[in-house]
Parts: C-alpha cells; structure tokens; sequence
C-alpha cells in the first residue's frame, strides 16, 4: 500500500495481504452471539447499595457494563463524535502530519496497533492523545479541525469526572473505602483513543483490533451509534455490544483485576469490521501515576487468600505491555505471584 493510513478515502477491494490472519485465529463473525443481558446501570439511581450491587455483580460476571444517565452531556458527546469524524475526512497530507509508530508519544495518529512490533496489521487508524493535566498536553494536540481542541478538552474533563464516580462504586463495591482506587492510583492519567475503523473488503479475515485485555485501570469507551463492531468474550464465546443510546461502556482494566486479587475481570475485547460503514469509538483511559504501587488491596486477602499478584510499579506493566504483541496472553498473567 502506498499510505500509511487506511483512512484515504480509497475503497479497498481485496484485503492486502499483510491485514490476513492465518485460519485459525479469525474473527469467525458467525459464531457470535448477541448478548440481551449486558449489564446497563442507572447512575442516576437513587439507591446507591443497589447500584453497588449492579456493579460489583458486573465486574464480577462480564468485567465490563454500560451506564446511562451518567451525567457526560449530550453536547460533549455529540461534538466528540462529530469532531472525530471531521479528523478521520481530511486528506491524507493533513493527517500524516501527525503520524507516528513510535508509542511513547504523547500524541499521534497512527495505524493497526503496533506496526514495527506486529506480524499481522489491524484494520484500525487511531488517533492517540494523552489529556491529563489538559494544559500540558492540549498544546500539542491537532489544531484541525479548528474546534478540535476546546470540544475534546469539554469532553475530556467531564469524562474523567465520570471516571472518578464509578471508581468510588467500584470502591465500595469491593468492601473498600469510598476513596480506596482514587488513592492507590494516585495523580491518574488520562489517554484517549479514536479509533477509526474504514470499510474492509473481507472482515471474516481480519480484526479492527484483535482479543486484547487494557493495561491501565478503567476504559470509558463511546461506540459510534450506528455501527457495531465492539465484541467481549463471555464464557470463552465472543458477544457482540452493539451501542446502547445514550450509554458508555465501561471496561475494568488490568490494574483493577490487580488491585481486586482478580476478583474483577479485566475483560478480552475486540472490534471486528464489517464492509459497508466507516465505524469510529472514542476510548478514554483512566490510568495509575506512573510511580503508583499496584498490588491487591490488603483486605481482600486478610481472610487468608494468597495475593494472586506480587506488587509492581505502573509504568513497568506498561513498558512490559508495549513490548508485546496485542493478542499474546494477558500482560497480568507475567506479575502473579508463583
Ligand atoms: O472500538 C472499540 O469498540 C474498541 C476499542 C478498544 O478496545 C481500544 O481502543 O482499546
């Protein structure tokens, strides 16, 4: 292919090479199955043991849920959205201004996942941005779309306060105190992924992003309405999540199955193509300060429980992470204790 990006504009007709996955590990769309039951919580419920219940069930059973009523308004999502799209029209020249494969940039576009790393690509551009604190790093974020920076520095702020509220019931939830994963996690992070997904010529041969479980603690994840593609696995069968109106979909992440001594599930998810409709989501990272100590918190394994994970800092997960193949086992798996 002559451009990096897929985003060109150009309608592939056959699926190069590079993207095809050998037989055994595609996406088999067939086999899919469409969950009714995901769990949609109500934030704005007045019962909050209830709500605590709801969740710890969640990340108990699925290791990810939707929240509706949760406060992140309508405005900041729909220019979220909108502002996305208008990225992923520019022209290639315009885009390739920002491109990079070199993950440690704090702001990049980008393709597949880990391009020098990989041995098959991934039918993905992504947009990746760090955003917290948002005066260090909105400065380098792109300056078209002209309104780029004020609508996803909107959308940003009032996501992570999101953020914040669900790890307090995420707290709770686990008999811990209210302020419990705020604390251990420390000054937190705050990346952000737009993923953009073009049509694909043949999706029973290729991922927009294969299995992969997060690294960071919580992933607040908005799907483009009108498209699916976000797929979990339940029971070790894939369930597509089609977009629920108005809702996020929360991930629990690595650290939290961690922090839980693997209570709650950091859940393998996906995102699969389809050949008709460009298809975008918006994932917002909630991740540990760099120095933070992650180990399962002492008074889930004051019962006599062994620690499942030896204690670590965050940013040696992350290094080990991004020195590995996206679909490789779970990154946790290299920090259980023996
Ligand atoms: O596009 C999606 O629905 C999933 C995105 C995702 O898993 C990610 O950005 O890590």
């Amino acid at each position: 292919m002559d451009t990096k990006v897929l985003s060109s504009g150009i309608r592939y007709t056959n699926l190069p090479e590079s993207y095809v996955r050998p037989e055994s590990e595609r996406p088999r769309l067939s086999e899919v199955l469409v969950c009714e039951n995901i769990p949609v919580i109500d934030l704005d419920s007045q019962d909050r043991v209830q709500t605590v219940q709801q969740i710890g069930d969640a990340c108990k059973d699925y290791g990810f849920f939707q929240v509706i009523n949760h406060g992140v308004s309508m405005e900041a999502v729909e220019k979220m959205l909108g502002v996305a799209n208008e990225f992923f029209e520019l022209s290639v020249e315009e885009k390739m201004k920002l491109y990079s494969d070199d993950p440690s940039k704090t702001m990049r576009l980008s393709t597949s996942f880990n391009v020098k790393k990989e041995t098959v690509h991934n039918w993905r551009d992504y947009l990746r941005l760090h955003c917290h604190p948002l005066d260090k790093y909105v400065p380098e974020w792109p300056s078209n779309p002209p309104t780029f920076k004020d609508i996803v520095s909107s959308y940003c702020k009032e996501v992570r306060e999101l953020g914040y509220r669900i790890e307090e019931l995420i707290s709770e939830s686990l008999g811990l105190e209210k302020h419990y994963i705020k604390n251990i996690m420390g000054e937190q992070g705050q990346h952000m992924a737009v993923n953009f997904y073009p049509p694909c010529p043949e999706p029973e041969l290729t991922y927009g992003l294969p299995g992969h479980t997060d690294p960071n603690a919580l992933t607040i994840l908005l799907q483009d309405l009108g498209v699916c593609g976000l797929q979990v696995l339940k029971d070790g069968k894939w369930v597509a999540v089609n977009p629920h109106p108005n809702a996020f979909v929360i991930n629990i992440g690595d650290q939290l199955q961690a922090l839980s001594n693997g209570i709650y599930k950091s859940v393998w998810h996906r995102a699969v193509t389809n050949t008709d409709k460009a298809r975008l989501s918006v994932a917002s990272f909630l991740c540990p300060q760099d120095d933070a100590l992650i180990s399962p918190a002492k008074t889930l394994t004051e019962d006599g429980s062994a620690a499942v994970y030896r204690g670590y800092t965050y940013t040696e997960y992350y290094k080990k992470f991004w020195t590995r193949n996206l679909d490789q086992e779970h990154c946790l798996e290299l920090f259980k204790n023996q």
